[in-house]
């Protein structure tokens, strides 16, 4: 065995107490085993297994429902290197108050050891980690999310590099929890909490934020990115990259399904990935790029056959569901989901539930937590790439930042350049959603989607962005879309979703210099007769709506990016404000 690996499960199991050890193995039956013991304590709730098989059901704590990023911390020994986005602490203080919580925590409780990859086993591409977690819901989500078990444990030999990441869930008091990252120590600890983003450490936590540091002293980029494949009618398949922010759409676009017209001329999108991307400079000079998760662990409220019919197919079977309603016959429900509220079911908090339920305050009672989730393999989903095992990935030809704007943002501009197309991304704001603990509908800065993922000193990843442009013989071209506008009387401008395909064909024939395009102070936008509304009724005073450039408006947004800008004081990469410069020069001539 490893013997740096062993040393750590010691020492770590000394300081929490297991009862018992387990490595997971990656194999059917052991899974089996597992979800038999969590059905017993109540854990997990099978579901009905002639409509859902394979399908099993979770609640979170009530008060741990989604990420909480004002308990996420970057540890590294010198603050500046946190930067000024990120809670920091020193750490000597995060191991010490984590310590005090790990200790005994796991008394009367199994440890599992979950070795996993992330990307490809074997890939230069691939990072492996080890998670020890007290917890089964957490094994059987990273199962799903990444490749897990004996393969993994084989590569890493006895001297393998792996990120050690150690979860507990304590006793999931907010109080006592705490999620941590030691980029100089590749460590992960992270305990008080069982929900997602905060215990799957291979996601999060290790593809972006650990993934992010390591990324920046090896010249490469780990991203909070969606990458898509668009195969065009004459057979040609091109791959672009999305960040949008939390519950901003990424899931939804990764596979999307072609509107009929569309379908019927050709068109079809292979998913690579929904929420992380690690690109890399590759031998030929352009950016490729994998996806390192198995599985998506994506937003329930919201989706349905009509929104997202791949996201359906993909989770009807060997799915888990996370706070989602447990209707009587032991299916499940969500707001936004199919049919008509059942009449009546248990709600995410356990709790019997009738539509039509209000609280105290009068406001309407939930079903599903807003950020209820599911979690499915890949594999299971229609449109899954037939290059997702491939150790180089896709070469990546557009890269799109986007945000959840109900004004200002356009629904697509194309940047200037890569250095202008970095300035976009890292000026992105976005409305808060569920995603996070917070006040929704705040607008809020988040540069490239990665305002809560970003492992080290914000300044100096925008400067590697800059930087990575020039290592790369040709850049994908960068731009900017927003599906949220909405009109006077609060409406989506935009119908979105499956209609989507047509703006990233119209980014596709920018690619290939197919289309001439309108140039405005933000950058390049379509002429409406170039983008194929084939099956779309979509009237060109509507669209002239979505690209209206309201200068008041631009003046205060202007006022914010400064005001962002100054957080990193003198830090800033002159390029940037070279950029905010000229932005702001061409605004005044509008
Ligand atoms: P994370 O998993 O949190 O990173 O989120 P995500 O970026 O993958 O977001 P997701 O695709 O799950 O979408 C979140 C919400 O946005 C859902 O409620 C969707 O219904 C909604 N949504 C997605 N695409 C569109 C769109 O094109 N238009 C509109 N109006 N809503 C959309
Ligand atoms: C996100 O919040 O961006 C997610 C969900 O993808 S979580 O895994 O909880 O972070
Ligand atoms: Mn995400």
């Amino acid at each position: 065995m490893h013997k740096e690996l062993e040393k750590w499960i010691n020492k770590c199991a000394s300081m929490c107490r297991p009862d018992a050890i387990v490595i997971i193995d990656g194999q059917e039956e052991q899974k089996r085993q597992l979800e038999k013991e969590a059905f017993s304590t109540g854990e997990i709730i099978k579901l009905n297994q002639e409509k859902l098989p394979g399908c099993i059901y979770h609640r979170t704590h009530p008060n741990d429902v989604a990420r909480t990023e004002h308990l996420t911390y970057i540890c590294t020994k010198k603050k500046k290197d946190a930067g000024p986005n990120n809670s920091w602490m020193s750490p000597g203080t995060a191991y010490r108050k984590a310590k005090s919580i790990f200790k005994d925590s796991m008394k009367g409780r199994t440890m599992y050891v979950i070795p996993f990859s992330m990307g490809p086993v074997g890939s230069p591409f691939s990072r492996i980690g080890v998670e020890l977690s007290d917890s089964i819901y957490v094994v059987l989500n990273m199962l799903i999310m990444a490749k897990v078990g004996k393969d993994v444990l084989d590569y890493l030999g006895k001297d393998g590099e792996f990120t050690k990441c150690l979860h507990g869930k304590a006793d999931l008091d907010v109080n006592r929890r705490l999620i941590l990252h030691f980029p100089e120590d590749n460590t992960i600890w992270s305990v008080g909490s069982g929900y997602g983003g905060n215990v799957l450490l291979g996601k999060k936590c290790l593809s972006l934020r650990i993934a992010s540091f390591l990324a920046k002293n090896e010249g490469w980029l780990a991203e909070h990115m969606l990458i898509l494949g668009i195969e065009k009618p004459n057979g040609r398949i091109e791959y672009i990259a999305g960040a949008f922010p939390s519950a901003c759409g990424k899931t939804n676009l990764a596979m999307l399904l072609p509107p009929e017209a569309l379908s019927k001329k050709g068109y079809r999108i292979w998913t690579v990935g929904d929420d992380i991307a690690w690109m890399r400079v590759d031998s030929d000079g352009a950016l490729w790029a994998i996806n390192p998760e198995t599985g998506f662990f994506g937003v329930l409220p919201g989706t349905n056959w009509e929104t997202n019919y791949n996201a359906m197919m993909t989770i009807q079977k060997n799915a888990i569901y996370t706070n989602a309603l447990l209707k009587p016959d032991h299916t499940v429900w969500w707001e936004g989901g199919d049919g008509p509220p059942p009449e009546k079911g248990i709600d995410w908090m356990g709790r019997p539930w009738k539509p039509g339920m209000v609280d105290k305050d009068g406001k309407p009672v939930t079903g599903a937590n807003p950020n209820a989730r599911f979690t499915a393999p890949i594999s299971q989903c229609p449109s899954a790439s037939f290059r997702l095992e491939h150790h180089h990935g896709v070469p990546i030809s557009a890269i799109m930042f986007g945000g959840r704007r109900a004004s200002l943002a356009p629904l697509i501009y194309e940047s200037f350049n890569w250095q202008h197309g970095v300035y976009a991304g890292a000026t992105m704001a976005s409305e808060r959603t569920a995603a996070q603990y917070g006040k929704q509908g705040e607008v809020r800065r988040d540069p490239m989607a990665m305002l809560p993922f970003c492992g080290y000193n914000m300044v100096d990843y925008l400067s590697h962005w800059l930087v990575m442009g020039k290592k790369m013989k040709k850049t994908p071209k960068i731009f900017f879309v927003n599906w949220f506008r909405r009109d006077k009387k609060g409406e989506f401008i935009w119908p979105g979703f499956r209609e989507n395909l047509r703006i990233l064909n119209w980014i596709l024939d920018r690619c290939e210099g197919n289309v001439e395009a309108i140039r405005t102070p933000l950058g390049y936008t379509p002429i409406y007769e170039d983008v194929d509304m084939d099956g779309l009724d979509f009237p060109k005073d509507k669209w002239a709506e979505l690209f209206y450039i309201d200068k008041d408006e631009w003046k205060n947004e202007l006022k914010e990016r400064k005001a962002f800008f100054d957080i990193f004081g003198n830090k800033l990469p002159e390029e940037l404000l070279e950029e905010h410069k000229a932005f702001k020069e061409r605004l005044k001539s509008l």
